[in-house]
């Protein structure tokens, strides 16, 4: 069967479906956090492979209202959802249309009423992320974006600005002037969270007194949630997030966004490595869309001598040099 070339206005047409789409979702995970929170006892929520990898009906709920609104509208197009994925349903990747769907990134958030959660929806195309939209119902913060048209955030219904927010991005000379957001995620074990817990510190640490290999980063942030993490360094609101560990519907959406942003998107230290002189440093493939290893740096000026693309490399390659490389689980 041939796939269906998507044009520049069917993106336009399925990105104000998709916008809709977050929106009533958006109604029915406000609803859920009412429920949560006002219930006596904990209410619904289940544990998926341990104590910190939790699951609510509402991740569920959410999850069957969308699929089943994409399956009415786009009955061709593919469907990966993290929920569906969680109960069996793992579709290969194909070069169809597919939606790629985390209903509540953010779940633990969620459950404590942490208003930073989010639906993230995004569209793969032969392959590759296409089109993202990110939106967090509690702050009512609308992220989109699709490939070649750039990508905007509206808050409180406001007209969508276009991202990143400043015109002109600032340099970024080091990692000692960066705000960093790095996950601890739902791997509790020595294997990963020895290995990690030495990078966080490395990474806040002050070399001039007495820790090896410091970066003095101005801090580091555990947001509890992927996709709005890229959205924040899309808006340049954050100048990188790291996470092993997370998966392709936690990221998509935020893919998009973040590289409309003129931010850039890699994968593991081994990618990096193999990619970063060669044209497709920031090619975002198969590979690395469902590799588990994932590090966006925010759009950076071009200073003297030095321009966006190579800037972000310098970053990246400084933090990699900086963190351990760990085993997703
Ligand atoms: C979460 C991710 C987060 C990661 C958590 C979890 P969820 O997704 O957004 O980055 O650290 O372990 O995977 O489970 O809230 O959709």
């Amino acid at each position: 069967m041939s796939i269906p070339e998507l044009t520049h206005s069917d993106l336009q047409q399925i990105l104000k479906f998709t916008t809709d789409l977050a929106r009533k979702a958006g109604e029915l995970i406000l609803e859920g956090s009412e429920a949560i929170q006002s219930a006596s006892a904990e209410k619904d929520v289940g544990e998926k492979k341990n104590s910190v990898d939790l699951v609510t009906e509402y991740d569920v709920r959410v999850e069957e209202l969308v699929k089943k609104e994409i399956g009415t509208k786009y009955p061709e197009f593919k469907f990966i959802g993290e929920e569906s994925y969680s109960a069996g349903s793992r579709p290969p990747l194909t070069d169809e249309p597919t939606f790629c769907v985390d209903p509540i990134d953010g779940t633990t958030n969620f459950v404590h009423g942490f208003p930073f959660v989010c639906i993230s929806l995004g569209l793969i195309y032969k392959r590759r992320p296409v089109l993202g939209v990110i939106y967090n119902p509690f702050l009512n913060h609308l992220y989109t974006g699709i490939k070649g048209q750039g990508s905007f955030l509206s808050r409180n219904n406001s007209q969508p600005v276009k991202l990143p927010l400043s015109s002109s991005p600032k340099p970024l000379p080091s990692l000692n002037q960066a705000l960093l957001a790095v996950e601890w995620g739902s791997d509790r074990g020595e294997a990963t969270i020895g290995p990690k817990s030495t990078s966080f510190a490395r990474l806040a640490g002050n070399p001039a007194q007495g820790v090896t290999g410091g970066k003095m980063a101005h801090s580091l942030r555990s947001m509890g949630s992927a996709a709005l993490n890229f959205a924040m360094v899309a808006q340049g609101g954050l100048d990188l997030y790291w996470e092993i560990g997370c998966w392709p519907w936690d990221v998509c959406a935020g893919i998009v966004i973040a590289e409309e942003a003129g931010g850039i998107v890699t994968g593991s230290h081994e990618t990096f490595a193999a990619t970063a002189n060669s044209a497709s440093f920031g090619d975002v493939t198969e590979q690395v869309l469902t590799g588990r290893k994932y590090i966006v740096v925010r759009a950076i000026g071009d200073t003297q001598g030095e321009n966006n693309r190579d800037a972000q490399k310098r970053i990246i390659k400084e933090f990699y040099d900086s963190v351990e490389d760990v085993a997703p689980n």
